[in-house]
């Protein structure tokens, strides 16, 4: 690239860096989502493919978001460069440009469910100085040899006063963040009972029984995690019922409190995969509010929406189950939500899976029939999803060398909301055995299972199969994850080696 076209490019990364970094330090102002490069991403995750999310959540699975900010990153570089090498003879074509992918930011602002019209502004003011930045700078640009010192030091105070913008914005959104509520919040909380001996096998390599806040697994749609403020946080429970009702978040506390240890898993869980997480869950029951406001014949669903405007569908007649367990939490493990789990308030239903029954950052409850589309149900998935028994192994690893001789294999197993009966291994396709199960805490959480087996030096194929409470056996059948749930044995590779 010759120096002027350097020059020139590097015009075309200033004004879009000004633009970005000013649409940042106003979206601090009027709310985190609104800043063009987050509203952006939010619009990119909901239009993207089915398949795509699927390989996203697949291959990248809680680093989704990351990859995709970098993803964005490259793609708004490359545009930024390719306006400004565009515009050779004058500044038109990289302004058209630049305005053209503002006007595009504004449309994804402008469609955000959890934005108004004042959520565009960012995206509005950063397309407007995007193109009259490119346009100034271009003109200063062009010249001799003092003019180039003076572009220099131009070049130096925009990206300097882009950087700027940024962090200030960054720090606002920080301030106004749920983050802080979440500080200041003041709630009666269990501290989780140590589980009964025996409940993991963790010195074996299965999960502990409870899973730390910061380890248990994420699966959303939201780019940034949503911000809402207990403070001004109101649920409305409406659509086909008696009596509407609306609560406050102190409203929610001082109703009488239930904490459940509950397993939650995700569709998108492969045979074998991470995202199953144990937590003692603290809040309301889900029941109690439904009886309040007295469900309407002929009603079939509870949608929720979170404050993103991400929408779910709980079957009522499962939630209407005496045994049941499903609560509008706000506690988790003994500490207040944390913001990426839901922060203040969430759903959790034993034995749904999470995408028709965990709804994060909820503010929205209404009583309809099934007509009524969610989020998921409109991109392919199931209405309803029960989980499916599975059981994985956790050791020996994939394709992991053991000693030769007498190994213990461990692994979990889970069948919420009846619980798991037995789990079974097999060694190279020969007869099952029966595997040591963990000390049962409820149906609505996982168990660990542990089995000593004798491995002659080579390769060996494990296996393993659950049955639950009720008599029904794991199925062998392999069935994808879309539309409601993968099935099918876990099996690993491992060679034993050495003498016996
Ligand atoms: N608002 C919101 N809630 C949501 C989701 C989401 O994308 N947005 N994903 C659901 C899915 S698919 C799952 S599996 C669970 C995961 O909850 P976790 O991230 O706390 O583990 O949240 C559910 N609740
Ligand atoms: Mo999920």
């Amino acid at each position: 690239m010759g120096r002027e076209s350097a020059r020139r490019a590097a015009v075309g990364v200033l004004a879009t860096a000004l633009a970005l970094g000013i649409g940042h330090l106003l979206a601090g102002l009027v709310g985190p989502t609104s800043s063009p490069f987050v509203s952006v991403g939010n619009t990119a995750i909901d239009l993207a493919p089915e398949p795509v999310k699927r390989f996203a959540i697949d291959w990248f699975g809680a680093a989704d978001k990351a990859v995709l900010l970098g993803g964005m990153a490259v793609v708004v570089l490359a545009l930024a460069v390719l306006a400004g090498l565009l515009s050779r003879r004058g500044p038109a074509p990289g302004a058209l440009l630049i305005g053209g992918f503002g006007a595009l930011g504004v449309l994804a602002a402008l469609s955000r469910p959890d934005l108004g019209p004042v959520g565009a502004l960012p995206a509005l003011v950063a397309a407007v100085v995007g193109v009259f930045g490119f346009v100034l700078l271009h003109g200063g640009s062009a010249g001799t040899a003092p003019g180039r010192r003076r572009f220099l030091i131009t070049g130096a105070a925009v990206a300097g006063g882009a950087v700027l913008a940024g962090l200030g914005g960054a720090l606002l959104s920080a301030r106004s963040g749920a983050a802080a509520a979440r500080e200041a919040i003041r709630v009666r909380l269990p501290t989780p009972p140590p589980p009964p001996p025996g409940a993991d096998f963790a010195d074996l390599g299965t999960p502990a029984f409870r899973t730390p806040n910061a380890e248990f697994y994420r699966v959303d749609t939201a780019f940034v995690v949503p911000s809402v403020d207990p403070a001004s946080w109101r649920l409305r429970v409406h659509g086909m019922v008696e009596r509407e009702l609306e609560l406050s978040f102190a409203d929610l506390l001082r109703r009488p409190q239930v904490t459940r240890p509950i397993t939650l898993t995700c569709v998108s869980n492969e045979v074998g995969g991470p995202y199953i997480s144990t937590a003692d869950f603290t809040g309301v029951p889900i029941r109690s509010l439904l009886d309040e406001a007295g469900v309407l014949p002929g009603a079939e669903q509870l949608f929720s929406t979170s404050a993103d405007g991400y929408t779910a569908g709980t079957p009522l007649d499962v939630l209407a189950e005496p045994d049941r367990h499903a609560l509008l939490a706000y506690g988790m493990n003994g500490e207040p939500l944390p913001p990426e789990h839901g922060f203040p308030v969430r759903m959790v239903t034993s034995g749904l899976y999470g995408y028709v029954s965990a709804t994060k950052w909820l503010v929205d409850l209404e009583v309809t029939t099934f007509d009524r589309r969610t989020y998921w149900e409109e991109r392919g998935w199931a209405e309803r999803a029960p989980i499916k028994t599975q059981s994985r192994i956790d050791r020996p690893g994939p394709f992991e060398k053991v000693p030769a001789g007498r190994f213990t294999a461990a692994g979990i197993a889970w069948a919420q909301p009846v619980g798991i009966e037995r789990v079974e291994v097999r060694v190279d396709g020969g007869p099952w055995r029966t595997a040591q199960l963990s000390t049962e805490v409820s149906g609505d959480t996982w168990r660990m299972w542990r089995i000593e087996l004798d491995l002659p030096p080579g390769g060996h194929r494990l296996e393993c199969r659950a049955t639950d409470r009720t008599g029904d056996a794991q199925t062998p059948r392999r069935a994808p994850t879309v539309p409601d749930g993968a099935t099918g044995w876990h099996s690993v590779f491992c060679t034993a080696q050495g003498a016996r």
